[in-house]
């Protein structure tokens, strides 16, 4: 990637924007046209549990957590319907990419987005009352219909946490790789480079990934501290494989 003003950013087309068929209507708002960024990866995702878990770290603990990852998982607006529970997630590239598809988006909470942005896509969104089970408002469930990282850093750790480098035109990838030297598999939590049954395929030798990956997968095989929990890694390559996580 050329040029030091050119940013990257992690758009999700939620599963309340998909049921509502917004899909095209929010395109159509962050298109080349609209804001001069361009395509630099796109895919469907099944959201798992633990990429869920994964994107909303931050987040954990909190009383709304949990049915955050009801909704990002699709679990919330396609409940009888498995078959539906997808988000589309993009890679948007160019100048300023993060603020301007920020600004698009608007405020995180679609009251104050309708109050003070009107017009913009989160004005569109819902806001669920969460309650414990005595009937006491615990929280609330912002259904805002789109996700754009907020900063470089957080662009940096979703992009690698949802697109693997193949997902992305090589002339396009914003961070380093490395081919891999080993394979690596995942199970209950732990890393492997030998396979045994129960054991997801990761990464085969000679697969291009990203370059932090590979450091912390071999930090974690050698029981040395990584930078990321092992989830965080295994959630990307596992995402769409039909397995339980
Ligand atoms: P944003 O960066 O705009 O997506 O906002 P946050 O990181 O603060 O929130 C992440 C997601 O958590 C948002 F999509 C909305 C959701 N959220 C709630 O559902 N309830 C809350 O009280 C706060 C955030």
């Amino acid at each position: 990637m050329n040029g030091k003003d050119i940013e990257q950013t992690l758009v999700l087309i939620k599963p309340d924007a998909m049921k509502n068929s917004l899909t095209g209507y929010v395109l159509s708002l962050l298109s080349e046209f609209h804001t001069g960024l361009c395509f630099a990866g796109a895919k469907v995702v099944n959201v798992s549990r633990m990429l869920a878990e994964e994107h909303y770290a931050e987040h954990k603990g909190k009383p709304f957590f949990p049915s955050l990852l009801e909704y990002i998982t699709g679990c919330v607006h396609y409940p009888d319907q498995p078959g539906k529970r997808r988000v589309i997630g993009f890679v948007y590239q160019g100048v300023d990419a993060i603020k301007k598809i920020r600004d698009i988006c608007g405020p995180t909470n679609p009251h104050v987005a309708r109050d003070t942005k009107p017009g913009c896509i989160r004005a569109l969104g819902t806001i669920q009352i969460l309650k414990d089970e005595s009937g006491k408002v615990i929280g609330e469930r912002l259904d805002n219909l789109i996700h754009a990282s907020a900063n470089t850093v957080d662009s940096e750790r979703e992009i690698k946490l949802w697109f693997r480098p193949q997902d992305i035109p090589p002339f396009m990838h914003a961070y380093e790789t490395e081919r891999s030297d080993s394979h690596y598999y995942y199970q209950n939590g732990k890393v492997f480079t030998e396979f045994a049954a129960g054991r997801f395929c990761l990464l085969a030798e000679g697969d291009n990934a990203w370059k932090s990956d590979l450091e912390a997968l071999r930090n974690m095989l050698n029981g040395k501290p990584a930078h990321c929990t092992v989830e965080a890694v295994a959630a990307k390559y596992l995402i769409n494989e039909d397995i339980p996580v």
